[in-house]
Formats: C-alpha cells, structure tokens, sequence
C-alpha cells in the first residue's frame, strides 16, 4: 500500500510523547481517518485519538491533562469554523503558558485535480486568507504544512517552541491534499539531535541580592500566582516559608502553592499585608495586587520573578520592581534556601511568633464563618467549600472555575489545585477536570463552578464525553442563579448610580436550572441539594457513584 503524509505526522505525534489527539472532526480530515484506520491494522504507535464534540472542550481537556502530566497533547479541529469555537480556551492556555498543539485541517487549495481537491460547496466559503489570524496572537509560533515531506519537521518545530521556556500553545494548519500526499517512503526527523533549551535560572548575584533583602526585611511578603506548576515548588517554598517566617498569599492562585493549614499562608488577598511589607517578592504572577485600589510602599522592595518576568505578551502592565529574575520558581527557592542558610536572619522569631497568631485567628474566623454557614437557611460558598472537607483525601484534584476557597477547605497536596487562567475564560473548569481524569484515573476529580460557568461549558458536549470515555468526574455547581461577577462589577462603578438601585443585577441574573437533570441524560448521576444540612450527604452520593465508575453533578443551590 502507497503510504500518505498523514502517517508521517501522526507517527511524528507519537514520537514526541503525544499520548492523545483530542479531534473534533470535519470534511478536511478524510486523510488522517485513513491513517489512524492504517496504524491500526499495523499497530503502528500513534495517539490515541479522542473525539470530543465542542472545539473548547476538547482544548480544555488537553489543558487539563498537560496540567497534571507536564505533557503537551495534541488538539485537531475543523478549518476554521471549529477552529473559531475553541479561542476561549485557547486563550486560557496562552495565558497560563500551557503547552500545546492546536492544529486545524485548512480546506483544500485546489478546487479540483488534485488527490484531496475541494468535493464538498463549503469548501469554498471556509477557506480564508489567513486562517491563523483569528489566533496568531495567542500562539507561540504559527505554520502551515506546505508539503508532505515535512511532516515530521514541523511536528518537531512546534513541539520544541511550545515546550520551550515560557511554554504555550503553538499552531498548525494541515490542508488536505499535504496530509494526503502520496509519499515514496518514511520522511526522516533528527528530533533525537535537537536539544530544547533548559528553563531559565536565576544568576548567583541576583540570588544573593535577594538572599540579602530576605535577611534584613521586617515585612517581607511573598505572593504567587502561577507557582506550583511544578509541584516541587510548593515543597520547597513550604520549607522556605516555614524556616524564615516568610508570609504567603497565593492571590489567584492557578495551582497548589501553600496549604492553608500552613502558619505562613495569609489568606488569598495581598490587600491587609501589602501597605506594611518592605519587601514584596512577587513569583509568576501577571497581576500581584490592583493597583486602582491597593498598592504597596513606595520605600518597599519589589521583587519579580517567572519564566518572562515582564510578562510580555501583556499589552499593558507596569507593576514596579527593583529586583526582576529570569528564572523558574523552583529554581529560585532551591537557590534561597542555599542562600539564606549562609546569613544571619534578622526578625524571624518575632515575625514567626506574629504571623502565627495572625494566621491562627483567620484559621479561626474561617472556621467559625463555615459553621455559622452552616446554620443558616440557604447555602453559602463558605458551607459549601467547608463541607468539601469530608470528600477530600491527599489524592483529590480540585478544579475550580472561582468557586473554591481553600481558606474554608485546606489542601494538604502539591498538584492537587488547578483553577481557571488569569484570562478567565469560562467554560474550562468541566472539560478541564475530564483532561484531569484522564491523567489521574484512581483519583477523585471534582470541580467548582458557577451556574454561569457550566452553561459556557457546553455542559452536554462535557457530561456526553465523560460517559463515553469513562471519565468519571464529580461536578459541583455553586449556582447562585447570577452573573454575581458581572453584578459586582456593576457595582464597582455604579453602586451609586442607577444600576447600583437594583444590586447591579441587571443583565446579571440567571433564572434557576435544574441542571442536575442535563448528567442524567449521560448516564449520570444528579442531585440538587438546596438546603446546609442535606449538602454534606449528598456530597457522599455523589462521590460513591464516581467511586463506582458514574460521573455525578450536584446543583447547589445557593444565596
Ligand atoms: C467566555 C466568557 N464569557 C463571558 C465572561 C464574562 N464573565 C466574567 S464572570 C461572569 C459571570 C460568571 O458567572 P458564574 O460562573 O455563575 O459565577 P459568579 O460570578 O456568579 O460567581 C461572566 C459572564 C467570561 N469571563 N468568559
């Protein structure tokens, strides 16, 4: 049998690691059809192609599953039009620095006479003049297959610039009649001879700097955003933190970084500790306080740190910073605590002693916050987070989508919180915990999301994929049937105008769903819980049926 180029590039996926090919199929993908068809009867090792039927769940799945593995996966979508629907979650990616390879079939060039000619009407009226310019701005690097022979190069091309440091998603288009080219043989790659460059390290002068300032500072403060990518970086700063009385404020925080058991995690706001810090040491984080409503001392030391410091494909920011670092998270702690067990420390016994109390009565406030909820008529996001508590084991993923607070939960584990990029395209937390599943089978999976949240979802393409892949994830909506974010934005501005009269609900309020009846559609297993009391068993039912293999979805409803 004659072989076609797409062999080559699935082969070339293969080789990479690429473990799944999320697709979301369409007329320009008769070529790769035939080629997984072909490495089947071969048993030629390919990715193991995944249909997902909604072009944003299937880039939040790939997401999701990199989040847990490191790995970047593959996403394949139809010319344009699919390729429109998944930019929300494109977006999600690019902020977060989330490798991946998006790529989209691109209709055929040719109208007619080649093998792959265009043989269906929209043929004409997808293609474009420039495909990739709806997304080229969210990519690291950007291509268009031109012939077979390059199957296996541009596979290797993409996948080195989306691995490299900072990471992001990186894409291809594939026109028909390249994928089904005939090919004489095997294209070759020297993948095995192209050496990615390592992530970023700080310089030894730098780290003695801020050894230093660590050392003198009174206040100092540290506030993360995307540290904890690495699980290894919640480790070490946990020692970090624990050793020099360093305070912690994970402020929309994407990952695990402290567990809010820790006597140094000081809440999620950096808002009560930053007027007073003399130090702010700000790691991976684009937005470390607001500037229109909080800023620190103009004598404090401002400290940034991350793979692109100056986060540069921002258009606009202008946090100050004194100290700015080139270097990985883990990097620079592994290099502080060399650093800081050579220098004498000033100031942390009584800062222990003071942050200790401080951390101690706001454990307490939580916890009298979550009882008080506890009595109350209706369910607040306090309750609701207080009793996730007695679902949790140190092998629990937690996905959320703004509704969990680890102030009324603590996790215990690094890699056990993935919550919604900095761009807050919403729509990711369900399919994002279905690409968590895949990567962690034996664990509990569960997301918190917003009734606004689930619906942007694509909740049925979400619930049809978990059945189908036997991706058994518990679903937990904080249904407040509002737009609440919209409402205090609203309110933000015009808590004294018009709009403010009303509680800035206009445009806000969403009419109640029973949205626990879209999981029974697929085989799931629904709930809707509306009173404090009856939440904590439900939570049990939700979860023996995700321990018995059904995926479930408790609609809380909520104040
Ligand atoms: C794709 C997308 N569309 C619109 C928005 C604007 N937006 C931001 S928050 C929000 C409301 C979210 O509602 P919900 O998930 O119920 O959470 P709540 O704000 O009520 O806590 C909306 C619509 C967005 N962030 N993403």
């Amino acid at each position: 049998m004659t072989r076609i180029a797409a062999e080559d590039y699935l082969e070339a996926l293969a080789a990479h690691g690429i473990e799944h090919l999320f697709v979301n199929p369409g007329t320009d993908f008769a070529p790769i059809v035939e080629a997984f068809s072909r490495a089947a009867r071969t048993n030629q090792p390919v990715p193991r192609p995944m249909v997902v039927p909604h072009e944003n769940a299937a880039v939040a799945m790939a997401h999701g599953y990199t989040m847990v593995t490191g790995k970047p996966q593959a996403i394949m979508l139809h010319t344009n039009v699919g390729t429109a629907n998944a930019i929300n979650m494109l977006i999600n990616a690019s902020r977060d620095r989330v490798p991946m390879l998006l790529t989209s079939g691109r209709t055929p060039f040719t109208e007619q006479g080649a093998e792959g000619s265009r043989s269906a009407h929209i043929q004409w009226a997808q293609e474009m003049f420039d495909q990739a310019g709806m997304l080229r701005e969210m990519v690291k690097w950007e291509y268009e297959m031109k012939r077979g022979d390059q199957a296996a190069t541009v596979v290797d091309r993409a996948l080195e610039i989306a691995n490299a440091s900072p990471q992001g998603p990186c894409y291809l288009s594939l026109p028909r009649e390249v994928l089904g080219e005939v090919m004489s043989a095997a294209v070759e790659s020297n993948r095995s001879h192209r050496a990615i460059p390592c992530p970023p390290e700080a310089r030894a002068g730098d780290i003695d700097t801020l050894a230093d300032w660590i050392a003198e500072a009174k206040n100092p403060l540290i506030i993360t955003g995307m540290l904890g990518k690495d699980p290894r970086d919640s480790v070490v700063l946990s020692r970090l933190a624990e050793r020099y009385a360093l305070p912690v404020v994970p402020y929309n925080t994407r990952y695990f970084a402290l567990s809010a058991d820790h006597p140094m995690f000081q809440g999620s706001v950096p808002d009560p500790l930053l007027p007073d810090a003399d130090l702010v040491i700000v790691f991976e984080s684009d937005v470390p306080w607001l500037p229109g409503k909080i800023a620190p001392s103009a004598n404090a030391r401002i400290v940034q740190i991350g793979e692109d410091p100056l986060h540069g494909r921002l258009p606009m920011r202008s946090f100050p910073s004194d100290l700015t670092l080139t270097a990985t998270c883990l990097s620079v702690l592994e290099a502080l605590e060399v650093a800081l067990a050579k220098r004498m420390t000033r100031h942390v016994a009584e800062r222990s002693k003071k942050l200790g109390e401080r951390s101690r009565a706001l454990r307490a406030t939580w916890q009298q916050e979550a009882e008080h909820a506890g009595q109350a008529e209706a369910i607040t996001l306090p309750w609701l987070n207080h009793c996730l508590r007695e679902i949790i084991d140190a092998d629990t993923k937690v996905i959320s989508e703004y509704s969990f607070r680890q102030e009324y939960c603590p996790l215990q584990s690094p890699g056990s919180l993935f919550a919604l990029s900095s761009a807050g395209g919403l729509g990711w937390g369900l399919p994002a915990s279905l690409g968590v599943k895949l990567a962690s089978p034996h664990s509990l999976v569960l997301s918190v999301l917003g009734d606004g949240a689930y619906m942007f979802a694509n909740p049925t393409a979400c619930h049809y994929t978990a059945h189908n892949q036997k991706l058994p994830v518990l679903t937990i909506i904080y249904n407040n049937s509002l737009y609440n974010a919209v409402r205090r934005a609203t309110l933000d501005m015009y808590s004294n105008g018009v709009a403010g009269e009303n509680d800035g609900r206009f445009l806000a309020e969403l009419p109640p769903a029973s949205f626990e009846k879209i999981v029974t559609a697929h085989d799931g297993y629904g709930e809707k819980v509306e009173k404090p009391a009856d939440l904590p068993g439900a939570l049990r039912r939700a979860v023996q049926a995700v321990r018995s293999g059904q995926q479930a979805l408790l609609n809380v409803i909520c104040k």
